[in-house]
């Protein structure tokens, strides 16, 4: 063994030891309290790049913190093998999508060896294999059972480049593109797989139960956007009691206005807008319709797009005054959103007002501002109600919902009328899981002439993905062109039916895999109740904020349903203190977003711009160490920021000292000074209270920063009597404890040298004495003009700011002074403070 540091050698040699012993191997233990701490779980994309180390190597670090804290911890890991990329691979490169994706995961296993992580590699799920998409599913149909997954006809996003419909959150930006390659997505109708999360909408509001992120939880709710309103019913002139349904229904936010309501609006897809269109405008609807369906949503919806519409002809009946109102056609009122028709309300709301000053449409006021307002635009804020027949006078506030009282009043009277009811409105529409692609977890359905969609029996699955497919985008799905795939037959009455031929979202694996890294080979359900009772739920979830409303938003409402499915039935939670409710509903109880890495040109890293950071060419320079040292220092984690290679070896300078302080240190001769080993005891333990409080809070750096001024300290001493004393010893073995969830493996090597027992990560947290920490402090005579009044106790480090200030703020010396200001402080270091007024 060298007596230098050498990382390429101590970390293979540590590596393999613990490997051998089964260090990490987290198994259930009572008389422990548990941490499951998860990672997001990565796409084997083939190479390991700098990002994943920045996602991996610090919540290790932190996992490892909380064993040494006393905890059981689980730290697994695996990955989302499944998706579009691996069929992507398939069509350029001519490989299976099967080989590119397992010949990935291998090498990115060995990569990821290489990290020194504490992974518990037994507990390891690739959702890809037939052990794991067999639960995801059964998953499926107990969904399907509950009524949770159902297949309908709809208007989908389909991405033409990667040649399948999207869930809506894959569509991104203004443009709506596809979230993978950024084509912009068109619309097709497809019928189309979908789970209802819609029915959790107000329960994935609720927030109670978790630690997350406010920007997340923000992002949740925005995107489930809820409203607050009524639904009213109008009848058009064409309304018979024979033809009740040429109702129009709108969903209004602003009941309170419903007096102002001085036209309508139909979206040009509304189905009743060809019912009601009179002979003499149907040419010039059909023609707005047509060009209608040309335009983006996004376009549609922005307010600052000149108005375009049509007059239909028709008119309807305003129910609150019996007034006659035209019904207009417009595609700023969007099918996908409330009923697809509004009452238009142009005083005070700005679109409908542009829309009528366009088309010369009649705009009555109904609420009076309560200070003067612009008079060439809508209204939208408090006032009375006005022009408004019962309700002149009530007051409108800027409250949204019925905590308004116009509008709470408002829906009273249209409840007690039947003319309308309260209503909540979502943005959020339900998931759609089927992609028309070959390398995903099949459907498990069958449909049969005489019974429709059959779910494959639990004995049949998993429905096994064949090989032996042709992966040409087509828009359909591969499976539809296998020869044999289709045949099936019907589990109901055994006469030939057809498989399903399109495959789940990957997002649908990844929803629930955080149970089945539990239990990773069990066959008699998706994961094993007694690990689940144990571990559940995930206390600390770490990752992008990239998924805020997909990922995150899916397994919780994943959570949810496998609740009412009665999935956790066997679980029951161990641990006193965790109720069964939030066990079940929320999936992980604290999150914590990293930042990103981007490129040393600041350009977000990638292949095709050859910026990519490669983290085993650093770990071959510097070993994994410096390089986990080095990203945790150089980063706050939650930012992030652009990579510099330069400052990479100021890590390995640390390392280095730390290596010669410990091994190269001779016991100096002497009496070692009481100050200087106090003064060595005291910079360990406040490093120990610092370094404590800043693994809590996810802050690497400054921990780091506190153990490179404790070797600093050290260094100071090294060549003192100081090293003789057990200050010294206690300094080191603290500096190596705190450094061992860091850089594990020069910690190990260091432990082993000082003659410390195997294994440093088995060892508890150092802790801080208080007392030892405190700096000393010093009492200061406060004179009053020359006159001794009062003492003030000071750090004896105090600077002459702090003594000022303190002084300042005695009560007697503010007596004397009567509220002016002194005419001089002077303090004297050390000795005392004389204040001349
Ligand atoms: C009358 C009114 C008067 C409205 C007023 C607003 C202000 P949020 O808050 O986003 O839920 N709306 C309803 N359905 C629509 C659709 N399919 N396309 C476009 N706009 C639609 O918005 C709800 C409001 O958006 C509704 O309340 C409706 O206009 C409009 F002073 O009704 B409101």
């Amino acid at each position: 063994m060298t007596d230098v540091y050498n990382p390429q050698e101590i970390e293979q040699k540590w590596q393999e030891r613990w490997e051998k012993d089964g260090l990490y191997r987290s198994v259930v233990d009572t008389d422990k309290p548990k941490h499951y701490a998860l990672t997001m779980l990565p796409y084997p994309s083939g190479d390991l790049h700098i990002g994943h180390w920045y996602a991996m190597t610090p919540p290790d670090a932190r996992a490892r913190y909380m064993r040494m804290r006393g905890y059981n911890v689980l730290f697994p890991m695996g990955f989302d093998a499944f998706g579009l990329p691996a069929e992507n691979a398939a069509i350029q490169r001519k490989v299976h999508p099967k080989k590119w994706t397992y010949a990935n995961i291998e090498k990115m296993r060995r990569q990821m060896r290489s990290m020194g992580a504490m992974f518990d590699w037994e507990r390891e799920a690739v959702s890809a294999d037939p052990e794991y998409y067999k639960w995801t599913q059964w998953f499926f149909i107990q969904f399907f059972k509950r009524g949770l997954a159902y297949k309908k006809l709809a208007a989908v996003d389909f991405c033409p480049h990667c040649n399948t419909t999207l869930a809506r959150e894959q569509v991104i930006g203004e443009e709506r593109s596809c979230e993978r390659c950024k084509t912009p997505v068109i619309k097709k109708n497809l019928n189309q797989w979908f789970f209802k999360i819609t029915d959790y909408a107000d329960e994935l509001l609720d927030f109670g139960a978790v630690e997350w992120p406010e920007r997340v939880m923000t992002m949740q709710k925005n995107w489930i956007g809820r409203s607050e309103g009524a639904h009213v019913t109008f009848k058009t002139e064409q309304s018979t009691p024979a033809r009740g349904s040429d109702d129009l229904l709108v969903f209004t936010t602003r009941p309170d206005t419903l007096w102002g309501a001085t036209f309508m609006v139909m979206s040009p897809e509304h189905p009743l807008v060809a019912e009601i269109t009179t002979a003499e405008q149907k040419a010039a609807v059909d023609a707005y319709v047509e060009q209608a369906a040309r335009a983006s949503d996004i376009d549609r919806e922005a307010t600052d797009r000149e108005k375009t519409g049509v007059f239909s002809g028709a008119y309807a009946i305003n129910p609150v005054n019996e007034e006659r109102i035209p019904i207009w056609v417009a595609d700023y009122v969007l099918m996908t959103y409330g009923s697809g028709a509004i009452m238009a309300v142009p005083a005070h709301d700005q679109r409908d007002w542009d829309f009528a000053k366009k088309f010369g449409l009649e705009i009555r006021p109904v609420i009076a501002p309560e200070t003067p307002a612009p008079a060439d635009m809508a209204y939208a804020g408090p006032g009375k109600m006005i022009n408004s027949g019962p309700f002149n006078g009530t007051p409108a506030t800027e409250e949204k919902g019925v905590t308004n009282p116009a509008i709470k009043a408002v829906i009273e009277w249209l409840e007690k009328e039947g003319k309308g009811h309260s209503a909540v409105n979502y943005r959020l529409r339900d998931w759609l899981i089927s992609r028309q692609r070959y390398w995903g977890a099949p459907i498990p359905m069958v449909t049969c002439p005489e019974h429709g969609l059959v779910p494959v029996p639990d004995d049949q699955l998993p429905v096994l993905l064949p090989d032996d497919v042709e992966f040409m985008p087509t828009g359909e799905s591969p499976l539809k062109l296998h020869a044999t795939w289709k045949a099936a037959t019907c589990p109901v009455c055994g006469q030939p039916a057809e498989r399903e031929t399109d495959t789940m979202d990957t997002f649908m694996c990844s929803s629930w895999y955080q149970y089945r890294y539990l239990s990773p080979h069990y066959d008699g359900g998706p994961f094993d109740a007694e690990e689940a009772s144990y571990w559940l739920p995930v206390d600390q979830y770490t990752g992008g904020i990239e998924h805020a409303t997909m990922h995150l938003l899916y397994t919780r409402f994943f959570a949810r349903a496998m609740r009412d499915c009665g999935i956790f039935g066997n679980v029951q939670p161990m641990n006193p203190d965790i109720q069964p409710e939030s066990m079940f509903s929320e999936p992980m109880t604290r999150l914590y977003n990293q930042g990103m890495i981007l490129a040393e040109n600041h350009e977000k890293m990638s292949k095709s711009r050859g910026n990519v950071v490669d983290p085993d060419d650093l770990v071959a320079l510097y070993g994994a160490d410096t390089v986990r040292g080095y990203m945790m220092f150089s980063f706050k984690w939650d930012q992030g920021g652009p990579w510099n290679s330069k400052g990479i070896s100021g890590m390995t300078r640390f390392l280095n000292d730390v290596w010669n302080l410990v091994t190269a240190t001779p016991a100096i001769k002497g009496d070692p000074s009481p100050d200087d080993v106090k003064a060595l005891r005291r910079k360990t333990h406040q490093t120990i209270r610092r370094v404590t409080e800043d693994m809590e809070t996810f802050g690497f750096n400054t921990a780091i920063a506190g153990l490179m001024e404790l070797k600093n300290t050290m260094q100071k001493f090294q060549k003192t009597p100081v090293t003789r004393s057990d200050a010294w010893g206690e300094a080191a073995r603290a500096l190596l404890l705190m450094m061992a969830p860091i850089m594990p493996h020069i910690a190990e090597e260091l432990w082993a040298r000082v003659g410390e027992p195997y294994s440093v990560h088995q060892q508890a947290w150092p802790v801080f004495d208080e007392s030892i920490a405190a700096e000393d402090m010093i009492t200061y005579p406060v004179q009053i003009n020359g006159k001794l009044r009062d003492r003030i106790t000071v750090s004896a480090d105090a600077n002459e700011e702090t003594i000022k200030a303190a002084a300042l703020a005695l009560e007697k010396v503010k007596e004397h002074l009567n509220r002016g200001a002194p005419k001089k402080v002077i303090v004297i270091p050390g000795r005392l403070v004389n204040i001349v007024v």
